[in-house]
């Protein structure tokens, strides 16, 4: 059983659109801590991090930028809360916010990993690549560079150094459907696993992910997954700024939480871009708070196991 940490993000400042700052509080009325505290697990609350007071002054020459200052406060604060649980021996759940967070929380996974001397791998469950730097984005939205900065790209020069970039092979970006074209030309010239919608139509969700958790097994890797509420079709997960037609189903995406628990290498998760302003009775919340269950182990039908 794991020892789970929720760690509330309110962090709305990597996009425009007001609202990710109440996921976290979403999460926790949509029953987060009771549906893994149901499975067996111990689960405590951080509460919420708050933005350090005094931001640095960051000028970036690209002027599309925004929120720049506000950005290098929440990954320092994320950084240190997640590296922290995962020196306690804890599970950090990451309850966003959007997904600039992950600047911060994959940072702080990357500098325990290193301690460890464990690889670390980054699974990225959304309908975009991530792969801007903030001299590339049009933007302006650093929510959509986190993948970069994990990668060691260059063009960081406002960020602390990422702490052992991630490399390509241990990346793999899954349920992709919207790159947008300096993203595309930049993920030519790297070797990251790029699982878009036409391949998961095409080989299904469960063989694609199978040989990236074999990748991970074999070098005994740490595994930090991000969920992005855009993974999910916007039929069934209308709560988010930047939907996206043709994504995940219902079942596919539960099958990628119940592999992901087979494989007991998941050792922290992000939560991200949920905006409880424009869901539709908590029922993203709630279909969110569903898939994290069967992360953790929660069965459509509970076989015994077989054998002896
Ligand atoms: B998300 C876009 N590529 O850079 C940009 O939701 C979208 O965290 C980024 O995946 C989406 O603004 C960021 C057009
Ligand atoms: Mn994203
Ligand atoms: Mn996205
Ligand atoms: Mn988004």
């Amino acid at each position: 059983m794991a020892r789970c940490i929720l760690i509330g993000a309110p962090v709305e400042e990597g996009q425009r659109r007001p609202g990710c700052r109440m996921g976290p509080a979403a999460y926790r009325v949509a029953g987060l801590a009771e549906a893994i505290g149901e499975l067996g697990h111990e689960v405590d609350d951080l509460g919420d991090l708050s933005l350090p007071t005094d931001l640095p002054d960051a000028p970036c020459a690209n002027p599309a930028v925004h929120s720049l200052p506000q950005i290098l406060g929440w990954t320092d604060a994320l950084r240190d809360a997640v590296d922290d649980s995962l020196s306690a021996g804890q599970m950090p759940i990451i309850l966003g916010g959007d997904h600039a967070l992950a600047l911060g929380s994959v940072a702080g996974a990357a500098a325990y990993a290193h301690r460890q001397s464990r690889p670390l791998f980054l699974l990225w469950l959304d309908a975009h690549s991530d792969f801007h730097t903030p001299m590339t984005t049009t933007s302006g939205n650093l929510h959509g560079t986190p993948v970069a900065y994990i990668a060691g790209r260059d063009g960081f020069d406002a960020f602390p150094p990422f702490p052992q970039p991630i490399p390509a092979e241990r990346i793999c970006l899954f349920g992709i459907r919207s790159v947008d074209p300096a993203e595309h030309a930049a993920l030519l010239r790297h070797d990251i696993a790029i699982n878009d919608m036409r391949v998961l139509d095409e080989q299904g969700i469960v063989a694609p992910l199978r040989t990236f958790l074999k990748q991970v097994e074999a070098l005994q890797g740490m595994l930090h997954v991000s969920l992005d509420v855009d993974f999910l079709d916007p039929a069934i997960a209308p709560a988010v700024g930047t939907t996206v037609p043709g994504g995940t189903t219902f079942r596919e995406a539960h099958l990628v939480m119940e592999l992901l628990h087979e494989s007991g290498l998941v050792t922290s998760l992000d939560l991200v871009e949920l905006n409880p302003a424009l869901d539709e009775r908590s029922r993203t919340a709630r279909l969110m708070v569903d898939l994290v269950a069967s992360l953790m182990g929660k069965k459509v039908f509970d076989r015994p196991t077989r054998g002896g």
